[in-house]
C-alpha cells in the first residue's frame, strides 16, 4: 500500500516536472511602427510629376516604438535588441489574374501621411503616388525580425483618396518568402495566407461613387480574419478581385491610401527549448524516487 502511494507520488511529480518543461510561456508585448515618423523620409522631389530621385527596389528601415503616433527611439525587444521593420514596395504591371509583382519605389510621404508605392510612371498628380489599384496593383511588404514574429492588430491609413479597400496577407510557409514570388491570385504564392480583406470606407459618396480625399486617420482592425496569425512577413495590398471575394463588398480600381502606422503584438520565439534548472532537478528527483520504489517493490515480491 505504501509502495503504491509512493509510486503515484513519484509518477505525479515526474508528469508535473515534464509538463513544466514543455510549457514555455509565450511572451508578447504590444509594439508600434509609426511609419510616417520613424521611417526615413524619401526624397520626394518630382520632375514633371515623376519621382526620379527614388529607385525601384529601395528599402526603408523603420524603427518600432513603445507607443502610438510618436517619433522616438525604438523600444528594446524582449531579448534586449532593437527591432526594425524592413519595408519594400511591390506592384504588378496590370490588374489581370496571374500578373506578377516586381520591386517598385517606396515613398514615405512623411508626418501624418505615410507609405505609398510608385509603380511605373505614376505621378504626384492623381493619387497614384499612394498605395493604389488604379491600372496596376500596389503592395507594401513588411519584414520583421524572423525571431520575433508579429501579430498585426491595427493598420492606420494616414491619407485616403476615394476608397481604401485592401487585403492583408501573412507568410505562413516554411523558411523565408524571399526572394518574393507572388502574383494576383488566390493564393498569391506558396506559403502566403490571406488574413483578411478590409472593406474600406469611401471618403465621400457622390451619386453612389467614392470621391474626395482626406488626411484624417482611419484605423483598420486586422486580427478578425484568422485570429492570432503571427508572421515575420506581412503584405498589405490595395484590393484586387483576383484575391477572392470581399464581404460585404469591396470594389477594385478606386482605392488609394498611405500607410502611416502599424500596431501589433510582438512575440519572442524561443531559439532553443531550454528547460529550467528547477524543472530538470524536479524531474530527476521524481525519476530517482520512481526507480527506488520499483526496486523496493521487486525486492518485496522476490522476498
Ligand atoms: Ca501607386
Ligand atoms: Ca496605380
Ligand atoms: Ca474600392
Amino acid at each position: 500500500m505504501m509502495a503504491t502511494l509512493f509510486t503515484r507520488n513519484a509518477t505525479g511529480m515526474l508528469f508535473a516536472a515534464l509538463a513544466a518543461m514543455a510549457s514555455v510561456p509565450a511572451l508578447a508585448q504590444t509594439t508600434y511602427w509609426n511609419l510616417d515618423k520613424n521611417c526615413p523620409t524619401t526624397n520626394n522631389t518630382t520632375t514633371n510629376g515623376q519621382y526620379t530621385n527614388v529607385l525601384n527596389g529601395n528599402t526603408l528601415l523603420c524603427k518600432n516604438s513603445p507607443q502610438a503616433g510618436v517619433s522616438d527611439t525604438p523600444v528594446a525587444a524582449l531579448d534586449g535588441t532593437a527591432n526594425y521593420a524592413v519595408v519594400t514596395a511591390w506592384g504588378t504591371e496590370n490588374n489581370t489574374a496571374g500578373a506578377t509583382f516586381s520591386a517598385k519605389k517606396l515613398l514615405n510621404h512623411g508626418n501624418s501621411y505615410g507609405l505609398g508605392v510608385v509603380n511605373g510612371a505614376e505621378t504626384s498628380s492623381d493619387g497614384q503616388h499612394a498605395t493604389d489599384n488604379k491600372d496596376r496593383t500596389d503592395a507594401v511588404l513588411f519584414e520583421f525580425d524572423p525571431s520575433k514574429p508579429v501579430t498585426l492588430d491595427t493598420i492606420t491609413l494616414g491619407w485616403r483618396n476615394k476608397d481604401s479597400d485592401l487585403s492583408v496577407f501573412a507568410y505562413t510557409g516554411v523558411g523565408s518568402p524571399l526572394p518574393l514570388d507572388i502574383s494576383l491570385g488566390n493564393p498569391i504564392g506558396e506559403g502566403w495566407t490571406l488574413v483578411q480583406h478590409v472593406n474600406g470606407a469611401c471618403v465621400t459618396v457622390t451619386n453612389g461613387v467614392c470621391t474626395g480625399s482626406t488626411s484624417t486617420d482611419l484605423n483598420v482592425d486586422v486580427n478578425n480574419g484568422i485570429p492570432g496569425v503571427s508572421s515575420s512577413w506581412w503584405l498589405i495590398s490595395a484590393y484586387n478581385a483576383n484575391y477572392g471575394a470581399c464581404s460585404p463588398s469591396c470594389s477594385a480600381g478606386d482605392d488609394f491610401f498611405k500607410i502611416s502606422s502599424l500596431s501589433g503584438s510582438w512575440t519572442q520565439r524561443p531559439t532553443t527549448q531550454v528547460s529550467e534548472p528547477g524543472s530538470i532537478a524536479l524531474a530527476g528527483m521524481a525519476l530517482i524516487g520512481l526507480v527506488g520504489v520499483r526496486r523496493r517493490q521487486r525486492a518485496q515480491k522476490s522476498a
